[in-house]
């Protein structure tokens, strides 16, 4: 079982889009184990962007990232952080994939909605800078076995 970390970042809470995006994941089949809606830090945003620092778009991404409140979540399910970006779709809202959150509501790479971990070891860096152990969950869905099992 995989873990990620999900932002719906300024622009979707100011959108109101937060509903949309989590009846997506939750339609999907992956268990929301965690969540919070906070203003972010310049300091949060900077830990969490470090990878981008130096880019020429970066100032302007922690700008937008502080701008305004943020959900934080974490989702859980196997291969979850793949399904997570697929549903996602990709950084660029005009290459996304039809029918992925960013194709259908977003235009722009600089307010594309969301953010997802991308890969196993930036998951658990990422859960670990928004989240301490106990602020996530973990819980019996009584769905779990029609969803998650495999046969
Ligand atoms: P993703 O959010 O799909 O993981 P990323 O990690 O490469 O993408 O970049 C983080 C965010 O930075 C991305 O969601 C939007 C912004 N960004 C990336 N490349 C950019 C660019 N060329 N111009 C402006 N913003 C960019
Ligand atoms: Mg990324």
């Amino acid at each position: 079982m995989e873990r990620t970390l999900v932002l719906i970042k300024p622009d979707g809470v100011q959108r109101g889009l937060i509903g949309e995006i989590i009846s997506r994941l939750e339609k999907r089949g992956l268990k929301l184990v965690a969540a919070k809606f906070m203003s972010v830090t310049r300091d949060l945003a900077e830990k969490h962007y470090e990878i981008h620092k130096g880019k020429p778009f970066y100032e302007g991404l922690i700008n937008y990232i502080t701008s305004a409140p943020v959900l934080a979540m974490v989702w859980e399910g196997p291969l979850a952080i793949a399904a997570v970006r697929q549903t996602m779709g990709s950084t660029r809202p005009t290459e996304a994939a039809p029918g992925s959150i960013r194709h259908d509501y977003a235009l722009v790479v600089g307010r594309n909605l969301t953010h997802a971990s991308d890969g196993s070891e930036t998951a658990i860096q990422e859960i670990g800078i928004w989240f301490r152990p106990e602020e996530i969950a973990s819980w019996e869905r009584s769905s779990d076995p029609w969803i998650f099992e495999q046969n």
